[in-house]
């Protein structure tokens, strides 16, 4: 009885392996990290999937904003304090300029594929 129980515990294992695979392959890619360090965005380009994130990571002593004036894609996560992490989502293609209303040198670019 144990055996058959294992037995059917090792087939539903596999079947739900089988039925998550094609899925990681599709959302790979689609999640990456710019830091603001030393006042600057880093990397300043990034390339994510349509419906990606991008995780703004604020690793200076003191606050940045990120904001996109893109037509069609704008976004303002607002003030961000040191050590925060925000996520914003992108669920169209295109190429999203991105800076900080803080220091107006801030410049980044995100592709959205
Ligand atoms: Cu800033």
């Amino acid at each position: 009885m144990a055996t058959l129980l294992k037995r059917r515990d090792l087939l539903l294992v596999a079947a739900l392996a089988l039925a998550w695979l094609p899925g990681a392959s599709v959302g790979q890619a689609s999640q990456t990290t710019i830091r603001q360090q030393g006042i600057a965005f880093t990397p300043a380009k990034a390339r994510i999937a349509a419906g990606g994130k991008v995780v703004f990571e604020n690793k200076d002593p003191f606050a940045h904003n990120v904001y996109s004036p893109t037509a069609g894609g704008t976004f303002d996560i607002g003030l961000q304090e040191p050590g925060a992490e925000t996520d914003v989502a992108f669920a169209r293609a295109g190429v999203y300029e991105v800076r900080c209303r803080i220091h107006p040198k801030m410049r980044a670019e995100i592709t959205v594929q």
